[in-house]
């Protein structure tokens, strides 16, 4: 049974993953918050009932370990970094309906409660285990004030997630050859009692959850392995002063994990919505607790998938797994809905490799804000360059481009082209109807938007103005009313009502991408109310009669601007990849690393489609330290790769070189080059794999 496509009439909530309230907030972390404002105004606009919440995540200790470091406490810490988000959100036109934080008291009330109700209903257990302690120091050593190995990959991993890794969440004792990041010296592993929720109860729950979630791809299929294998127990308790403390008699040196309280806080946070607007306006428990505490401890009932709100969390694809299993069980465990969709966002990174903001390998927040570009071009660019799930890198020349192709050179002109026609001739929009090619043209446009919701296909929401747009400057040109207005003023007259009602329907198409743009040109249509409050159907009404000479809605990037960008970042990221070297990085990845414990089926490894390739083409990427562009024959097709081989080999001597390619790699765009496939390759120096014989290309490796 699947649910009604949105929207619905029930209400809905959207939310973004948490940001620490530990460091200033980057490009990357924009793309979340950005992608989740730009979803939240596009269901309102296709009408449905929408609460959008997030709040800073302040316990835990990635907090912790920061104001340590900085030698002050952990909540005058979180609040200043929560304080600079909230003031940051706005400036990126990110309007939350409320944002709060973990150590709220809406947030420490609803997950005490929400403990309590896991202890009542059984799914909360006590066991010993071993816990990493720093001797010199004589103190247990939660998550991140401990690195190791992990267990599942061999990777370096820090506390509780394997994060250079297989992104796994790790359990406290299983992070192997554990240091302490207090000393640095070997900690050791001490046996300590903690709490449990016990995850296994929710297995059979989770298998049929996993199947009804929406959203992204990633999202459903990630968690697949982990829950149709055995379950583990989550340990909801750590040993730190710093937290909301475990609601228990006899417990009092134990905090709740940082994952307990932080997805509660969407909860918390609705509530808080609920409190200053009223329940008549947006009630949290028709979202979150439909049902009342009827759904405790009850079996899934399939009537329930309608009687429910919304519930969308748009999140990094490195926390797939709080969201898609321990969250639902969470949830479940205390009688409350589930969510409908998980959007999970890819990395953006620089230059091929991850952002890192111990590095300063990033552009941060702030920096983009003092450039003096429009928020609106930054939201245009994050949401449109690819699809949600891809990682991307950010460029500042891929930023100009798109800026300067699509949005001056399209849209804007478009738009500014229809009004100042208009205005001139005929001081607003002429007396005339709309054709038919253009009203559906219009209606397609409007139609494919609402599909693009109900799909979850932010970049189609974002680019449906814009191919507008290209229509329109298609139609004037087409059209040449300039040539009409002597010889056909009736014609010419038509024709330019159709160029003012696509330019109104880009506005109102643009709004959830473009907000303040859009309000820009709804008033220069001579609009009343505001473009926020327009309905679809606004895209086909009359524009107002007059209106006043436009203006432009974009200005142009000029090369020196984009020149004098790439320069900071290059020497930004030189200076990083130093850092890098310095730390030994370089020394560790010639250590062989361990094999893999787990072993896979044979058909886990025939969904693994590796194919027989040569090299026809090769060009290194002007702008990148590392990466190369490939062109491949498998036989079958010619793909382009994207390959970190710029420097390790030269191009010139690639063409003709058979390798080997994994042909289903999910596609990726780096460098504004779309990568279809990877070409397989041993260590630091990537010495490309090949076969001996002549297996004809695009032979299957099996
Ligand atoms: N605070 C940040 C992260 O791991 C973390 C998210 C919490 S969402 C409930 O990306
Ligand atoms: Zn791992």
């Amino acid at each position: 049974m699947s649910r009604d496509t949105l929207p619905t009439d029930n209400p809905a909530v959207v939310t973004v993953g948490l940001p620490y309230a530990n460091g200033d907030l980057h490009v990357g972390h924009l793309r979340g918050y950005v992608s989740g404002d730009v979803y939240a105004r596009a269901l309102r606009r296709v009408g449905q009932q929408t609460a959008f919440v997030c709040g800073s995540d302040m316990h835990g200790t990635p907090i912790a370990v920061n104001a340590a470091e900085e030698g002050v406490d952990p909540e005058s810490f979180a609040l200043e970094y929560h304080e600079l988000y909230e003031r940051t959100f706005p400036q990126f036109n990110v309007e939350f309906d409320n944002y709060g934080h973990t150590h709220d008291e809406t947030n420490t009330e609803t997950t005490r409660e929400f403990v309590r109700t896991w202890v009542e209903q059984g799914h909360v257990f006590e066991k010993e285990i071993q816990v990493a302690w720093d001797t010199e120091e004589d103190q247990p050593l939660p998550d991140r004030f401990v690195e190791g190995t992990c267990p599942y990959c061999g990777e370096h991993a820090r506390g509780d997630e394997c994060d250079e890794g297989c992104q796994r969440h790790l359990e406290p004792g299983e992070i192997e050859d554990p240091v302490s990041t207090i000393t640095g010296n070997p900690a050791e592993y001490r046996r300590r009692e903690h709490e449990f929720l016990r995850l296994s109860d929710f297995q059979d729950y989770l298998q049929h959850f996993i199947d009804r979630l929406e959203g992204t791809e990633n999202a459903s299929n990630q968690p697949r392995e982990w829950i149709e294998g055995e379950l583990q127990d989550l340990c909801i308790t750590r040993d730190m002063d710093w937290g909301i403390d475990y609601p228990g008699e006899g417990e009092e040196d134990l905090v709740l994990y940082v994952w307990v309280d932080a997805p509660i806080e969407y909860v918390s946070s609705t509530k808080q919505y609920t409190e200053r607007v009223g329940a008549d306006e947006y009630d949290w428990e028709e979202v979150w607790k439909p049902g009342g505490e009827e759904r405790l401890g009850a079996e899934w009932d399939e009537s329930w998938d309608d009687e429910t709100g919304e519930i969308i969390h748009v999140i990094g694809r490195d926390i797939i797994q709080h969201h898609t299993v321990f969250w639902p069980a969470m949830l479940r465990g205390a009688g409350y809905a589930e969510p409908r969709a998980v959007l999970a966002t890819g990395f953006v990174g620089i230059d091929g490799k991850a952002l890192s903001t111990s590095r300063n390998r990033a552009v941060w927040a702030d920096e983009y804000l003092e450039t003096g570009f429009h928020p609106d071009l930054f939201r245009y660019y994050i949401t449109t360059g690819s699809g949600l799930e891809t990682d991307v890198d950010f460029s500042w020349d891929r930023f100009a481009e798109r800026v300067n192709g699509e949005l001056v050179g399209n849209l804007g002109n478009f738009c500014y082209r229809a009004l100042l026609f208009a205005h001139r001739n005929y001081d607003g929009t002429p007396d005339a109807d709309v054709s038919e090619e253009v009203a559906e043209r219009i209606t397609g446009a409007v139609e494919e938007f609402e599909a693009a919701v109900g799909e979850y296909r932010l970049r189609d929401v974002a680019d449906v103005a814009v191919d507008l747009a290209d229509f329109g400057n298609e139609y004037i040109q087409r059209n040449e009313p300039w040539n009409l207005v002597d010889d056909d003023p009736d014609r010419a007259a038509q024709v330019i009502r159709d160029c003012v009602q696509l330019t109104k329907a880009c506005a109102v198409l643009m709004q959830p991408v473009l907000p303040e743009k859009a309000a820009d040109l709804w008033d220069q249509l001579g609009e009343t109310g505001s473009v926020d409050d327009a309905t679809q159907a606004a895209a086909l009404d009359a524009p107002p009669a007059d209106f006043g000479e436009p203006s432009e809605l974009f200005t142009k990037i000029e090369d020196e601007e984009v020149e004098e960008l790439n320069e900071t970042l290059r020497e930004r990221v030189a200076a990083a990849s130093e850092d890098e070297d310095d730390d030994g990085d370089e020394a560790e990845s010639v250590d062989l690393e361990p094999l893999a414990e787990e072993r896979i089926g044979f058909e886990d490894f025939q969904a693994v489609d590796i194919r027989v390739g040569e090299i026809t083409a090769a060009e290194p990427i002007e702008d990148s330290d590392n990466l190369m562009r490939l062109e491949v024959d498998i036989g079958v097709e010619q793909r382009q790769v994207v390959a970190g081989i710029k420097g390790l080999h030269d191009a010139e001597d690639l063409p003709g070189t058979r390798c080997v390619l994994l042909a289903n790699m999910e596609k990726a765009e780096l460098f504004g080059y779309e990568s279809n496939g990877m070409i397989l390759a041993a260590g630091e120096d990537a010495d490309l794999l090949t076969t001996h014989a002549d297996a004809p290309l695009g032979t299957k490796i099996r």
